[in-house]
């Protein structure tokens, strides 16, 4: 098969200390305002929104595509802080496709990755920088910073994999991370009790 652009080897370079690598195709920023509907206290959302609307993390992006493969690289740069008594987070998402898995791999920082599926089992991970994550299909998956430096972690997966936010939009994950007397504690969500 004659090979096409697309189809010869590629590489990008990582920055340790950014977290992020160059070149990139695009990169996606998200702030409090965007993650409204996620953090429990609804009150500190507001007033949070009100008082500038912080940038919670982004997303780097590059998509490995060729004639017959579409395995894609995706950086996450999540910021220390909190919305009341909660820590930043990302969505957290299903993938679309029910048979695409995905790995994470933290390389700064510290949190824990939320990992639950749609009969409710649910699991998480502690996160210290080099903890690499296998997300099987099926299992929504949201990564929490409770540290006081950038958490940034890689993945790849599928671009067949797709993305499905609406479930954890309504119902969040199983348990939520503030803090309680100086540590991360896990507490249920209100929207599941
Ligand atoms: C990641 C996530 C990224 C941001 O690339 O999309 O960390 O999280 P949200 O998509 O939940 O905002 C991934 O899991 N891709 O499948
Ligand atoms: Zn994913």
């Amino acid at each position: 098969m004659a090979l096409k652009n697309e189809d010869y080897p590629i590489s990008v370079q990582f920055d340790f200390d950014a977290g992020t690598f160059a070149p990139q195709e695009k990169s996606v920023e998200r702030k409090v305002s965007d993650l409204a509907m996620m953090f429990h206290d609804t009150t500190a959302v507001e007033s949070t929104v009100k008082a500038g609307d912080p940038l919670v993390y982004e997303i780097f992006y590059y998509g490995f595509k060729t004639s017959v493969s579409d395995m894609a690289l995706g950086t996450t740069r999540i910021q220390p802080g909190k919305v009341g008594d909660e820590y930043y987070m990302t969505k957290g998402h299903f993938h679309e496709a029910y048979d695409q898995p995905e790995i994470y791999f933290c390389v700064k920082g510290e949190g824990y990755l939320l990992m639950e599926t749609h009969e409710g089992e649910f699991q998480a991970e502690k996160w210290t920088r080099g903890t690499i994550s296998h997300i099987p299909p099926m299992w929504a998956h949201r990564v929490v910073n409770t540290g006081s430096e950038p958490l940034v972690f890689v993945a790849t997966y599928h671009l067949a994999a797709g993305h499905i936010y609406k479930d954890v939009e309504e119902k969040g994950f199983l348990k939520c991370l503030v803090e309680k007397d100086g540590k991360p504690t896990f507490v249920l969500n209100d929207k599941r009790k």
